[in-house]
């Protein structure tokens, strides 16, 4: 039985992941951090009494800036893949917190990297390395592909190149089977609250069931190539099933507006919108309704509030995985519109059932809101 150590497996991949990895019969070993409530809300049906032998999912405390525990981790575990996923990964808030992004994103990987030389394990524990196309940044060219030159244009990005350098340095200063894997943007119900995905997602099932007034957002024209988190960590795997080490892209190879997400996700609930203004003064209101939730014709669902801008932003990324597709047979299995379908059906069962609780007199405060 082949043993994987997760790093990150409480957040939207480490548990598709998890889900995948235990499927292929692994044993898979996954480092949560210690918080002061339960953060392991996304892999909890995948959780098995310690108490009863057998199992195969085993959860270790454990952080990405802490040496000594990874090493005693990773030399506890041994393991044959280690899924360095761990990351504080919300480009926004790295420009708040730039320090501890760089140790935790950039100076994390060193750590694993390292555990697992000093530890004697190169021949053995092969590393994935959770990249991004962030570092593509500021455009150089599209679509973006493994040669194009990065430009990173955020504290997150910067770290991230040097969490890329620093794999390609130990799989060519030590023979380490270390690959970086070039992901771009990849949601799912899963997502994190405060990614723009979710948070139009979730804006659109409380709005639509009378939840919240208004969705402020901040960019409405960056363009991303969204593609779903489950077809992402496929393709992680089958990067670490190579004979050798490279580096590869995952995208969809199809780019979408910020303002375009928000029509369709609207439009998954039968609400047409009508858009008017120009850049902070950009409004968004109800055209129509077509289906279940009669919303009131020209009330206005989305403003625009200059808090969410960036200090430097990343316009456009559109990405190539020709290199994927070809060696490694990967493919992307959902459109944007059946993700889109999935995320705004999950959230208004979400808030459906809060609702539902909460007119039987439940307290809900907790739960999602
Ligand atoms: P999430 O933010 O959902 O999950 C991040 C995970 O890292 C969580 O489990 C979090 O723990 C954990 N974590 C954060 N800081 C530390 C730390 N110091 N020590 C240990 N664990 C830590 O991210 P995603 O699942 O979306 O992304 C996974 C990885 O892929 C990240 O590295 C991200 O930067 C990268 N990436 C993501 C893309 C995407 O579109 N999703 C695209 C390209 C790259 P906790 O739950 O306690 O917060
Ligand atoms: P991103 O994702 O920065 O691409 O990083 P995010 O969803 O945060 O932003 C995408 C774009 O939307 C614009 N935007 C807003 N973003 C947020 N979060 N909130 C808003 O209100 C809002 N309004 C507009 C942003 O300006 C941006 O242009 C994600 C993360 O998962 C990274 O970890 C990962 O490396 C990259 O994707 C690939």
């Amino acid at each position: 039985m082949k043993k994987a150590l997760v790093t990150g497996i409480t957040g939207q991949d480490g548990a598709y992941l998890t889900e995948f990895l235990l499927k292929k019969g692994y044993e898979v070993h996954g480092i949560k951090r210690r918080s002061s409530l339960f953060n392991t809300g996304r892999i909890d049906h995948f959780y098995e009494d310690p108490h009863i032998p057998g199992r195969h999912l085993f959860l270790h405390y454990g952080d990405l800036t802490d040496s000594t525990n990874l090493i005693r981790i990773i030399q506890e575990v041994q393991p044959d893949e280690i899924y360095n996923l761990a990351a504080m990964s919300h480009v926004h808030v790295s420009f708040e917190t730039p320090e501890y992004t760089a140790n935790a994103d950039g100076i994390g990987t060193l750590r694993i990297l390292e555990a697992v030389r000093l530890l004697g394990l190169v021949k053995k524990t092969k590393v994935y390395q959770a990249s991004t196309s962030e570092l593509y940044g500021l455009v150089q060219a599209v679509p973006q592909n493994e040669t194009t030159p990065f430009y990173p244009r955020s504290p997150y990005a910067v770290a991230k190149l040097y969490a890329y350098w620093i794999t390609v340095n130990y799989r060519e200063a030590y023979g380490m089977f270390a690959c970086n894997g070039i992901l771009f943007n990849h949601e799912s119900p899963l997502r994190g609250e405060t990614f723009v995905t979710r948070k139009i997602t979730r804006a659109v099932a409380k709005i639509a069931l009378g939840l919240q007034e208004t969705l402020y957002l901040g960019n409405l024209d960056a363009q991303r190539d969204w593609g779903h988190a489950k077809d992402y960590v496929e393709g992680m795997w089958l990067m670490m099933q190579q004979e050798t080490p490279e580096d590869f892209v995952l995208a969809t190879g199809i780019t979408t507006r910020i303002r375009d997400f928000v029509i369709r996700a609207f439009g998954e609930a039968g609400i047409e919108l009508e858009f008017e203004g120009q850049h902070e003064n950009e409004t968004a209101k109800v055209k129509a309704c077509h289906g279940r939730f009669a919303l009131p014709v020209g009330k206005v669902v989305l403003k625009v509030d200059p808090h969410y801008y960036r200090p430097t932003e990343v316009d456009l990324l559109i990405g190539d995985a020709g290199k994927a597709i070809q060696k490694l047979g990967w493919k992307p299995r959902y459109t944007l519109n059946e993700m889109i379908a999935e995320m705004v059906a999950s959230d208004i069962q979400l808030f459906e059932r809060s609702l539902f609780l909460k007119s039987n007199g439940f307290n809900t405060k907790n739960e999602h809101e």
